[in-house]
This record gives structure tokens, sequence and C-alpha cells, in this order.
């Protein structure tokens, strides 16, 4: 009998250490409570993971790059080669998953579960970025004044879905963004693109969802009319911006040492503008402070902020509110949708001291 090699691999193929991640099965989340000691940026091999199907091993020495459609003068066929060869730039990303944070706190928050993973905030990683502009390659394709919609699609397995084939994860974007700051990210953090990260090459969508960084990039459509896929018309519908939001650098239901003054840290996003400030409220709500911003403050990436905390004896909730460049600010609750996608209210987070 022959083995089916494609299946005996786990749907991720790095190691996912216990301490670091909560492993979903294509899915692998980050705690944030291990975010503690970590710097600005994730190392890679902390980032989180999420696979419609399983991660791919391309070989980059057969690997093409289609770009065509309707939208360009000449169709191209890159290589990687050919990639390498152009120019190239770097970047520093925020990559966050639509759902993170809202699978749960959806249900757990505002009494209105979502079925599907059930993410906490950890579906979320900020990375340094390099590769070639999309709007380079979109050049040398002749992009046409009248081209709207660039879809990037994947070379893994396609998706399927209660039976459904919805063929391989595919997702468009508007030219006008493409032209603006996206990147064909052949790098992740000073290092060639790693297998579950899209290696050869993946978009970099910055401010976007997670779905627009589309991994594994084979092809690049673009078009002279708005594009379809079932990533923007079943799921992450009419989504592009991530909102504000934050998180706490705590276990959910943390032990606190009672009476003893500690540093509570966090981190705050957006993808509209970087953070203007955040207030953290230890009363559940009733008071609030300004939490300390230090360190970068990088647009589409995060900031890390900290205030001083001495918990009684007890349970607590910490919330943390940030406010943005735009002046959006997180609010208390927020309207539901059946994605579970983008919840960025403010999160009660529990804990307790003793
Ligand atoms: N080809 C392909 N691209 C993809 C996906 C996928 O399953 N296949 N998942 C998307 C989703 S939903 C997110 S949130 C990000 C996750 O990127 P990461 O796994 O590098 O953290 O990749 C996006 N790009
Ligand atoms: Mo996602």
């Amino acid at each position: 009998m022959l083995l089916d090699n494609a299946r005996a691999v786990a749907p991720i193929r790095k190691p996912l250490p216990p301490a670091w991640f909560v492993d979903h099965g294509h899915n692998a989340e980050m705690r944030w409570e291990a975010m503690r000691d970590q710097g600005y940026l994730i190392d890679t091999e902390r980032f989180f993971v999420r696979n419609h199907t399983r991660t791919p091993q391309i070989d980059a020495g057969t690997w093409r790059l289609r770009v065509h459609g309707p939208g360009v003068e000449r169709a191209l066929e890159l290589s990687y080669g050919d990639l390498e060869a152009l120019p190239s730039r770097g970047l520093s990303a925020v990559i966050e998953c639509a759902g993170s944070g809202g699978r749960d706190l959806f249900g757990s928050q505002q009494g209105t579960p979502v079925p599907g993973t059930p993410w906490m905030l950890g579906g979320i990683g900020a990375a340094s970025w390099r590769g070639v502009p999309l709007g380079e390659v979109l050049d040398r394709a002749g992009v046409r004044r009248d081209a709207v919609d660039v879809m990037g699609h994947g070379l893994d397995d396609p998706y399927i879905k209660d039976g459904i084939d919805h063929g391989s994860v595919r997702r468009p974007l508007t030219v006008h963004k493409a032209l603006d700051d996206v990147l064909i990210a052949l790098e992740m953090n000073g290092s060639t693109l790693p297998l579950d990260h899209g290696f050869p090459a993946r978009l970099v969508v910055p401010g976007w969802v997670g779905i627009a960084s589309i991994k594994w990039l084979g092809a690049l459509e673009v078009s002279d009319a708005p594009l379809r896929s079932p990533w923007n018309t079943t799921w992450y519908e009419g989504l592009s911006v991530q909102p504000v939001k934050s998180a706490f650098e705590l276990a959910w239901n943390a032990r606190l040492p009672a009476g003893r003054c500690i540093t509570l840290r966090g981190r705050s996003w957006s993808g509209h503008a970087p953070i203007r400030a955040v207030q953290v409220s230890t009363d559940g709500g009733a008071s609030w402070l300004p939490a300390r911003l230090r360190g970068p403050n990088l647009p589409h990436v995060w900031v890390r902020w900290e205030l001083p905390f001495t918990p009684r004896a007890g349970r607590h909730e910490l919330l943390a509110r940030a406010t943005d460049g735009t002046g959006l600010t997180q609010p208390d609750t927020v309207p539901f949708n059946r994605g579970g996608y983008q919840f960025w209210a403010v999160a009660r987070h529990p804990v307790t001291a003793a």
C-alpha cells in the first residue's frame, strides 16, 4: 500500500510548544502570557499559524508566480530568481486573523456564541517582512487604468467544507491598496519565509484582515471588474481594515500575587493608524488610568504599554481600551456577526490574586 504523504504530515510543520501556543489543529494560537518577555516583534518560531488546509512544501526551483487578467497589458510568469532580482523593500506589520478573539468573546462576553475555531486574542503576530512591492510587479505587467481588483491565489490544497470544494484559498484586494503598500514577501524576520508562513512567497497586506495576506502565492489575477471568491462573499465578507484592539500579556484567568505591586503589560494595535492612547481599568471598568506607552509605535504594527497594579486578594477583571490616531476608540460592545469577526470591544480579562 502506498503511504499518502500529503496526509501523513501535520497541518502545521513547525513545533508548537504548549508554553507558546494553543494548538487548534490547522490553527495555532499564540499565548499572550508568552509575549511578556518578548521584544517589539515576534520571533518566527512563536508566530501564530492559520491554515485552511495544511502547509504545502513547494519547490522554489520550479515555482512560478503568474500575473494575468484583463487588468494588465501582458501576462507575466516570474521565477523565484526573477523576484529576487526586482527592487525590494522591508516593512514591519502585524498579521491578525479577523476571527481572533471574536470566536470566544462574542459568546462569553456578549452572550451570542459563534461556531468555528474558538480563538482567544492570540490570532495575531508582528514581524518584519522583506520582498517585492506588489506595485513593482503590477507595473511590469502594465496595470491598466481601468484595473479594479487583484486576487492572490494560494497553492495550498483546495479548501473543502461541508462536502463543498471551494478551490484554492484566494481573496481580492483593491488595485488602490495593491499599489499602495502591499508586499510580495520572500523573507520574514530577516530569513527566508518559513514553510508555514507562505514559502516561497506570500502577500503582506498591512492593516488588513489576515486572510488578505495570501500565503504560498501562485497567481495574481488582475481584473477590470470587482472580483469575488468565497473568502470575500461567504467568509470575511466586506472586511478590509482591522479595527483597534488590545490585549494583556497575561494568561486568561492568570494568578497574580495579592498585595504586591506588579507591572501590567500589554499591546494595542489598529489597522488604521498608530495608537494614540491606552487606558486600563483594574476594577471591571469603574475607573480608568492612562497606561504608559513604551518603545516603537509604528503604523500597521502595535505599541507596548504598562501600568503598575497592586491587586487585592480575589477575582478581578482587567480592561484595556485603546484609541488610535484616527480617534477610533474600542467600544464596550460590538454588533454581532455570524463569522465572529473583528471583535474589537474592550475585552474583560479575568485574573485572580492570592
Ligand atoms: N494560501 C493561504 N493563504 C492564507 C491562509 C490559508 O489558509 N491559505 N490563511 C489566511 C488567514 S485566515 C490568516 S489569518 C493568515 C495567517 O498567516 P500566518 O499563518 O502566517 O500567521 O494567512 C492567510 N493566508
Ligand atoms: Mo484569518
